[in-house]
């Protein structure tokens, strides 16, 4: 999947959410009278709007599956409001994470803002919990502007997200030279999400063994050594967990609490991991079988053994 500049071969398909009530019930306008050429105007005209920025999410054929916009962008408070409408069929297949995290990285890296608003129906209990779940602040002092655009519409849930938070799809794709890997998920409504990575496909390595680490007190500290060899995919499926990396030159930090967010660790890094919240669940894919042998359990045998390495 990708985003893209909206294109005329995507009217038809722009057309067919706004003509879908299940679609948009939830939208504040009304979408039900327009027209294919409603459509089509829509996307000429937006090429040139400087003040808004459309583009579409598409799948790995270059089919439309929805609109993503900054809207409103306001070169003053270098502020804009986010939206997002996706069709029926792209529903619980990851395509409004990917365009809402992809955009708003957008808005802070080439349009420069410095934050993104937008907001939803209380009674839309589903895009409420997708907005929590990805630890979206809500935003109390909404600015007059935004608030005078929907002075009709009572009952609004408003959020931000500034270039500063500290939100983990705002961050590098890796911390010191472990790669962040996008665990493929798959949420059924009403019936939770499944997750899953295949070895040599989504992980560079094949998998001997899988372990994971329960009933863990909040505020633990496990781990305290480095491998020599071994190759890990770390992932946190419920809780959260801050997992701390050191090659012994610059230490980071990464908070584990997304189940389709993994950490490679396939070079000899020192690593700490931290419970945030008690009974976190700490789940491990590992290329070997276990071995005592691999483990570098003091600090300064991790230092002499990189430094002999050339790690
Ligand atoms: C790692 C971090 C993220 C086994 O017998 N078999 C195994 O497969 C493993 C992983 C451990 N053990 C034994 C070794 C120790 O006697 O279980 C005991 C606890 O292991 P450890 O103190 O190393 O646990 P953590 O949480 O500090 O570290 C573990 C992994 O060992 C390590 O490879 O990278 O999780």
């Amino acid at each position: 999947m990708r985003l893209r500049s909206l294109k005329i071969k995507d009217a038809k398909y722009m057309l067919e959410w706004m003509h879908d009530e299940s679609i948009t019930h939830n939208l504040h306008a009304n979408f039900a009278s327009k027209t294919i050429d409603d459509c089509i105007m829509f996307i000429q005209n937006s090429k040139a709007d400087k003040n808004n920025v459309h583009l579409a999410v598409v799948d790995d054929n270059d089919e439309y599956m929805g609109t993503v916009s900054l809207k409103h962008i306001d070169p003053k408070s270098r502020g804009a409001e986010f939206g997002i409408v996706v069709r029926c069929k792209a529903l619980r297949k990851g395509f409004s994470w990917f365009a809402m995290s992809n955009i708003i990285k957008k808005a802070f890296c080439k349009y420069k803002l410095s934050f993104v608003y937008w907001c939803v129906s209380e009674d839309n209990a589903r895009a409420c919990r997708f907005y929590n779940k990805h630890h979206f602040s809500e935003m109390k002092d909404v600015p007059s502007y935004a608030l005078d655009r929907y002075k009709d519409v009572p009952r609004l849930r408003w959020y931000i997200v500034r270039k500063k938070d500290k939100l983990n799809f705002l961050e590098k794709d890796a911390v010191l030279n472990c790669k962040i890997v996008k665990i493929k998920s798959i949420g059924t409504e009403n019936a939770g999400q499944l997750s899953f990575f295949e070895s040599n496909k989504d992980i560079p390595f094949d998998i001997k063994r899988i372990y994971y680490i329960t009933n863990v007190p909040d505020g633990t500290r496990r781990g305290f050594h480095a491998h020599k060899a071994l190759k890990q995919l770390l992932f946190c499926p419920y809780g959260e967990i801050m997992l701390l990396l050191d090659n012994g030159k610059e230490r980071e930090e990464i908070i584990l609490n997304d189940p389709s967010m993994g950490i490679v660790i396939d070079t000899p890094i020192w690593r700490e991991m931290v419970w945030l919240k008690s009974n976190s669940i700490l789940c491990v894919a590992a290329s070997e079988y276990y071995s005592e042998d691999d483990y570098l359990r003091n600090y300064d045998d991790f230092i002499a053994y990189i430094s002999k390495e050339g790690k």
